[in-house]
């Protein structure tokens, strides 16, 4: 006879509790049960499978939508572990499906780079769905176990044999959470899903679409990364050089990857991202890039006198206009300012972004000295753009 627990932590209260909370308050997890909460459950799903791929076990991702109102995602990892789980005495994979935060990783294998939802973890689908299926092939068997409402409605079998791993996962949204809509929405998925092929380079991702009104497919795959990422963005533009400048680098536990490249727009484009996530007002890591692009650029047209002795210091906007880029950083417990998690407040990110950026790019530019000439080029005409502008601002109004 176990002895009784003189005191419960936090996860046998989870485990008490079951999925009800989340339930109860749907918005606190899921932000809101609109369509944008609708599409982070999908999310939450394939970021698990993506976080299975930058672990190094899956290379393959399937997004189908049926004609029914379901969806499923699959992978070909190792497959959630189907062991007894030593604490709660169910499968490990029942636990992953049943209690909050449950999914996070164990040990020090990489940290989860989570998405929209910031990893809340697969239970909270479950929750917020009528029906989960989760068939998992491993240890060349497949297994399936289902949940209703988050309560297990099927324990887990054996359904088959199987010579290749990897897990799926079905969900049907719940009409009674998502009262606005579970129509999913191809284009707004198909975006997120190009999106995080983009950031984790080498992972592929397909997407169908099978219900009758528009059956289509779209598989994204890109080797090249979020300089293919640049080169999207700059698609229907003139670009001031063929390539864009790829920077990266690991500092410690945190990963630092920018692109960059001119366009002969006037508008800037720099994208920033936190593990997957878009950070729409910034913060610590484009500061660090803002900062180290501007220093860069005045040096080298100092050190190469284009910038003459009285000429004054080029501004972040003049080094910013017509400039394309993606600053992607991957860290562990990322310190976000506001509730939105829209602003990245991790105070050393600043300074290793800015350390690498100032390092690769001065060397980049010393090393392409065409290309140095031409970003200070651009950057000068736009120093004068300005420049003259503010002068006809300020110019007296003739009579
Ligand atoms: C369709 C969505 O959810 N894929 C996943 C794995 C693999 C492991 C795992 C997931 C360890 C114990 C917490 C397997 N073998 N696709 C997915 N693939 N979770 S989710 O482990 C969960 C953690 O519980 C896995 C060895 N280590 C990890």
């Amino acid at each position: 006879m176990a002895a009784k627990p003189d005191h419960y932590d936090g996860s046998d209260i989870q485990v008490l509790e079951g999925l009800e909370p989340v339930r109860k308050r749907p918005g606190m997890y899921i932000g809101s049960t609109g369509p944008r909460g609708l599409h982070h459950l999908v999310y939450e799903v394939v970021d698990n499978a993506v976080d299975e791929a930058l672990a190094g076990y899956c290379s393959h991702i399937e997004v189908t939508i049926p004609p029914d109102n379901s969806i499923t995602v699959s992978d070909d990892g190792r497959g959630i572990p189907v062991d007894e789980h030593p604490k709660e005495k169910i499968p490990t994979v029942e636990v992953v499906l049943t209690v909050l935060h449950a999914g996070g990783k164990f040990g020090g294998e990489g940290y989860k780079v989570s998405g929209g939802l910031h990893g809340v973890g697969v239970s909270v689908v479950n929750a917020l769905s009528t029906r989960v299926q989760v068939n998992v092939r491993r240890d060349g068997k497949e297994y399936q176990i289902a949940f209703e409402q988050g309560k297990t409605c099927e324990k887990l079998h054996e359904v088959g044999t199987s010579d290749h791993t990897g897990t799926t996962v079905t969900f049907w949204p719940d009409p009674e959470i998502f009262t606005e809509t579970t129509i999913y929405d191809y284009s707004v998925l198909a975006a997120r899903f190009r999106e995080m092929a983009f950031l984790n380079r080498g992972i592929r991702i397909v997407f169908r679409d099978e219900r009758p009104e528009e059956p289509k497919e779209n598989v994204f795959h890109y080797e090249g990364g979020i300089s293919e990422f640049v080169k999207f963005i700059n698609k229907n533009k003139e670009v001031l050089f063929p390539e864009p400048i790829y920077i990266s680098g690991l500092v410690g536990t945190t990963s630092v990857e920018v692109a960059m490249q001119y366009n002969d727009t006037y508008s800037e484009n720099i994208f920033a991202f936190v593990n997957n996530i878009h950070t729409p007002d910034g913060g610590t890591h484009l500061a660090g890039f803002n900062m180290a692009l501007t220093r860069v650029i005045n040096d080298y047209g100092r050190k190469h006198n284009i910038l003459k002795a009285n000429d004054a210091n080029l501004s972040g906007e003049d080094t910013r206009e017509g400039l394309a880029a993606i600053v992607s950083v991957k860290l562990e417990d990322p310190q976000f300012e506001s509730q939105t998690k829209s602003k990245l407040g991790s105070g050393q990110v600043r300074g290793v972004v800015n350390d690498l950026v100032k390092e690769e790019l001065s060397t980049y530019l010393e090393e392409n000295p065409s290309v140095g000439r031409t970003i200070l080029d651009r950057c000068v005409s736009a120093q004068r753009a300005r420049e003259a502008a503010r002068k006809a601002r300020e110019a007296p109004r003739r009579k």
